[in-house]
């Protein structure tokens, strides 16, 4: 049976799947989320009631969360990238990028596009201002850390390659990434170079108008 995701192209969790999907060329039936398709939706309620997204379903097997929906296409079905080393020690720092990525990119930059949808009076603004730090701390540790590195853990474009493509994407509309960092500016460029990566943000473009704080003219 193939494999199914039930995803939206806009959402940066499902493009962080739809990296690894395209980096392997592995073959599945998108399900994508929307007004166009209600059974897509309902069948996403039924497999997982929180209803958020990706939901990968490979056979008998339903997977939830984009880090093991990745974990799991590395192990089921391999390609030619591995997105993840088969020794359990070298998976380490990948899985330590991803978990950095999804915590301190993906989280803060989420904080601040979910402001934008809250009526002005349940707005919050010192969320937003520790948001803006934590994001400006984390560009920073990242512009060290990638001063010796073409990707997130080295030389291999893996797992936590797909977390920082959408995550360095989205927070840098809304908190762009310091000219003093310029070995983040610069991974984020590559990242968007990237063809699987280029594939979901093309994928995504009818949908700029969606994003609530306004897509900037760019990219
Ligand atoms: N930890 C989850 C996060 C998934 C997530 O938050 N997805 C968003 C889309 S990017 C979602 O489902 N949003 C729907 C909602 O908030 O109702 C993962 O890694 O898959």
């Amino acid at each position: 049976m193939s494999l199914q995701l039930y995803a939206h192209p806009f959402s940066s969790y499902c493009q962080k799947v739809l990296v690894a999907l395209y980096e392997n060329g592995t073959p599945f039936t998108y399900r994508v989320l929307g007004p166009d398709d209600a059974k897509a939706g309902e069948e996403l309620a039924a497999l997982w009631p929180l209803k958020r997204f990706p939901v990968l379903v490979d056979g008998k097997e339903t997977i939830l969360e984009s880090t093991v929906i990745i974990e799991h296409l590395s192990l089921a079905h391999p390609g030619r990238n591995g997105l993840l080393p088969t020794d359990a020690k070298a998976a380490l720092p990948v899985r330590m990028m991803d978990r950095f990525f999804d915590n301190y990119v993906m989280t803060p930059m989420q904080r601040i596009v979910f402001d934008h949808i809250r009526e002005p009076k349940d707005r919050d603004p010192y969320g937003v201002a520790e948001a803006r730090a934590m994001l400006d701390a984390a560009y920073q540790w990242l512009d060290g850390r990638l001063a010796s590195r073409e990707w997130a853990c080295g030389r291999d474009f893996g797992m936590a390659d797909c977390a920082a493509a959408p995550s360095l994407f989205y927070a840098d509309w809304v908190h762009e990434i310091d000219v003093a960092f310029p070995n983040t500016r610069a991974y984020r460029a590559r990242l968007l170079a990237r063809p699987s990566f280029a594939r979901a943000v093309d994928e995504a473009r009818p949908f700029r108008s969606w994003f609530p704080p306004g897509a900037p003219d760019r990219d």
